[in-house]
């Protein structure tokens, strides 16, 4: 075994027999008292999952392995002559829960680089396709097609002993990561650039190989990437791309599958799909009022019309943070130093004093504050990514870190198959007449 897999079990190990004696000390404890408004309504505020890679506090916003994302900008190690962390050292991070060295960083980039061959047969799958389609549709199908190279299937179908299910969740974890940027970057070429594929360059990080496959070889631009793919990554355990891949996971599905569960879930408007869909209403706003540097009266007026349509002001609001994204701030601090003054940029800040007030008044919404898909739109289109549809892909390489190091604590903790209660309403009904009469 590699040393990170060996420290990692180590570090599992001791984790386990800790939980062990939690649950055999205090395992009948209550920790809250779930209402009918919460079973109704997405299960808001239930803590009903242990994820181990990343904690969301609503105020302050996310944490990884205890470190907060500007803590995180100063400490991971950085590209030579970079200032933005590496997406290698947040991974090794949530894996093992120490902060990394640059040679730990230097390791699993090496690690991936040497993985990251994609056999063929999943280029055949993607170009059976219709251009057309939606990438993150051809993305999902992609990583399923790879399902093929599944260490874990394999092992199970051999008949392997329930101890030994990390060992190869790990293997598809570090195999999978290593290949998402050909695949996304091979998406992103045949749907825009006429099929002109550029091959990887296995001495770069794993960021800015991607960054080069896709075509941008801007060193600001891989600098975002970098940030891009740090700050995407975790979103502790409830949010639908990793609960989706966590609970697929838990039926002992393969990282693989488990991993296509989350991104199918990730396309959706409500999640990661925003991203996309904050770029389109900046432009249809744009276009309708005929300029690209809207007025804050002009932006204010159109999200008033937003919300009278019934539609959703994409990129605000939020099912737990209750304060401006972290993840929002970061690209903000980003933009101010690398493009001040790109118009769409401007339009964000722009929103973003412009909006707040304006859901707040609405008395419904519970946050009127911008998440981590208000920004990333606006800086992607300054360096020339200007193609939407794609955005989500992009957060669905990054997410693949959180997700997958959750995926390998899952199995190394031995968390059993996911199976929460459901109840109907003649059942609710029945319950409150009984309490009625009690
Ligand atoms: N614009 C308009 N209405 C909004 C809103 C927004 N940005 N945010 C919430 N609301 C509405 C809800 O639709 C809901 O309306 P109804 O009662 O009529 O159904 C009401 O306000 C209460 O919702 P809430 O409790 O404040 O928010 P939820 O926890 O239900 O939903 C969402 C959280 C993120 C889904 C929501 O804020 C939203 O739709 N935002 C816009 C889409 C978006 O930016 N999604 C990305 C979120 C971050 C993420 O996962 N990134 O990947």
């Amino acid at each position: 075994m590699g040393y990170v897999k060996d420290t990692f079990k180590s570090n599992a190990d001791i984790q386990s027999k800790e939980i062990k004696s939690i649950l055999e000390q205090h395992g009948n404890k209550k920790i809250e008292d779930v209402t009918l408004a919460q079973v109704y309504q997405g299960m808001r505020g239930i803590t009903g999952l242990v994820t181990e890679t990343s904690l969301l506090d609503s105020n302050e916003g996310i944490r990884f392995r205890g470190f907060s994302i500007p803590e995180l900008r100063e400490k991971l190690p950085k590209a030579e002559g970079g200032s933005e962390p590496l997406p290698e050292g947040l991974f090794f991070l949530m894996l093992i829960g120490d902060v990394p060295t640059q040679e730990d960083v230097d390791h699993i980039s090496a690690t991936w680089a040497r993985r990251s061959h994609v056999p063929n047969h999943v280029f055949d799958v993607i170009e059976s396709f219709p251009v057309s389609s939606h990438p993150m549709t051809q993305f999902t199908a992609a990583v399923l097609a790879l399902q093929t190279e599944s260490k874990f299937a394999k092992a199970y179908a051999d008949g392997i002993s329930k101890k030994e299910y990390w060992s190869y969740v790990y293997e598809d974890t570090m195999t999978l990561i290593a290949r998402l940027p050909r695949i996304a970057a091979y998406i992103y070429r045949r749907k825009y650039k006429n099929g002109e594929h550029i091959q990887p360059d296995g001495m770069l990080d794993w960021s800015a190989n991607f960054a080069h496959m896709l075509g941008y070889e801007d060193e600001s631009f891989k600098e975002l990437m970098r940030l891009y793919l740090t700050i995407h990554a975790d979103h502790e355990g409830g949010n639908v791309s990793a609960h989706a891949t966590h609970l697929v996971g838990s039926a002992l599905s393969d990282p693989y599958l488990s991993f296509a569960a989350g991104m199918t879930g990730l396309a959706g408007p409500l999640h990661g799909l925003a991203n996309q869909e904050v770029i389109r209403w900046i432009e249809e706003m744009c276009k309708e009022l005929d300029t690209n540097a809207p007025s804050k009266e002009q932006i204010a007026a159109y999200i008033h019309k937003t919300l009278t349509e019934g539609k959703v002001v994409p990129g605000y609001g939020h099912a737990v943070l209750r304060k401006t994204d972290p993840r929002f701030t970061a690209q903000m601090e980003f933009a101010k130093r690398h493009c001040p003054n790109d118009p769409t940029v401007q339009t964000v800040w722009n929103v973003y004093e412009v909006a707040p007030p304006i859901l707040e008044g609405t008395g419904k919404i519970k946050n009127p504050w911008p998440n981590v898909d208000a920004h990333s739109g606006a800086l992607l289109k300054h360096y020339g990514l200007i193609e939407e549809d794609f955005y989500t892909v992009l957060f669905g390489v990054s997410r693949a870190l959180g997700v997958l190091a959750s995926l390998c604590w899952d199995r190394a903790l031995g968390f059993p198959l996911e199976r929460p209660k459901s109840v109907t309403t003649e059942w609710v009904k029945k319950f409150l007449a009984k309490e009625e009469n009690a």
